[in-house]
C-alpha cells in the first residue's frame, strides 16, 4: 500500500510542523518605519542626556510576564562622529547593570542604526526613530530589530522625570495600539531608587 504509507507519512510531517509552529509564538508584524512618525528637525544635541523609561510597548513585552517590571535609564552622549554612545542603567539581582551600545546617525535625522553590529551575530537588523520629543520633558522612540531571523519592536516612552502627566502616558498607549500593539504589550515600569538615580 505505497499511496497509504505516504498519506501517513504526510499526515505525520504536517502534525511535527504544527507542534514546531506552536513553540515560538506569532509575534504581532513590525510596522513599516513609513507608518511611524520621525520628529522634524530632530535636535540631536538636546537629545542628548538621561532619560528614565516610563513606558514600554512591543510586540515581545506583556503585562502578564512583566508585573512589576522596574524602571531603567537610557543615557545618550554625542561623541565627536556625531553617533551616540548609549548607555542603559537597570537594577537587577541587586545590582547595578550597565548595557553600552552606539547609535550611528543615519538621514534623515532622528534615525539610527546600529554600530558594530558584528559584534552581535545573532542581530540581523536594528533600527532606531525618534517618532517626537520635546527634549526637556519626553520623547517617544520607536526601535526594530531582527534577532535570530525574527522581527521585533518596541516603543519607549521617556521621560526626564520618573513621572510623566497622565495625558502623556495615554497618548503613549493610544501611539502603541496604532501600530498594532495591544493592553497587554504595554507597560509602565514601575519608578525605583537604586541604580537610576545616579549618573
Ligand atoms: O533594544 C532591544 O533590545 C529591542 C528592540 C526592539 C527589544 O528588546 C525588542 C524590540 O523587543
Amino acid at each position: 500500500m505505497p499511496l497509504g504509507l505516504l498519506w501517513l507519512g504526510l499526515t505525520l510531517l504536517g502534525a511535527l510542523q504544527t507542534r514546531a509552529q506552536d513553540s515560538t509564538p506569532n509575534l504581532i508584524p513590525v510596522p513599516p518605519l513609513s507608518r511611524v512618525p520621525l520628529q522634524p528637525n530632530f535636535q540631536d544635541d538636546q537629545f542628548q542626556g538621561k532619560w528614565y523609561v516610563v513606558g514600554l510597548a512591543g510586540n515581545a513585552v506583556s503585562q502578564k510576564e512583566g508585573a512589576q517590571f522596574k524602571m531603567y535609564t537610557t543615557n545618550y552622549e554625542l561623541k565627536e562622529d556625531r553617533s551616540y554612545n548609549v548607555t542603559s542603567t537597570l537594577f537587577k539581582d541587586q545590582h547595578c547593570d550597565y548595557f553600552v551600545r552606539t547609535f550611528v546617525q543615519t538621514s534623515p535625522p532622528g534615525q539610527f542604526h546600529l554600530g558594530n553590529i558584528e559584534a552581535y551575530p545573532e542581530l540581523q537588523g536594528y533600527t532606531v526613530k525618534v517618532a517626537a520629543t520635546d527634549y526637556s520633558q519626553f520623547a517617544m522612540v520607536f526601535f526594530r530589530k531582527v534577532f535570530q531571523n525574527r522581527e521585533f519592536f518596541k516603543i519607549t516612552l521617556y521621560g526626564r522625570t520618573k513621572e510623566l502627566p497622565p495625558e502623556r502616558k495615554e497618548n503613549f498607549s493610544r501611539f502603541a495600539k496604532s501600530l498594532g500593539l495591544a493592553d497587554d504589550n504595554i507597560v509602565f515600569p514601575v519608578p525605583i531608587d537604586q541604580c537610576i538615580d545616579d549618573q
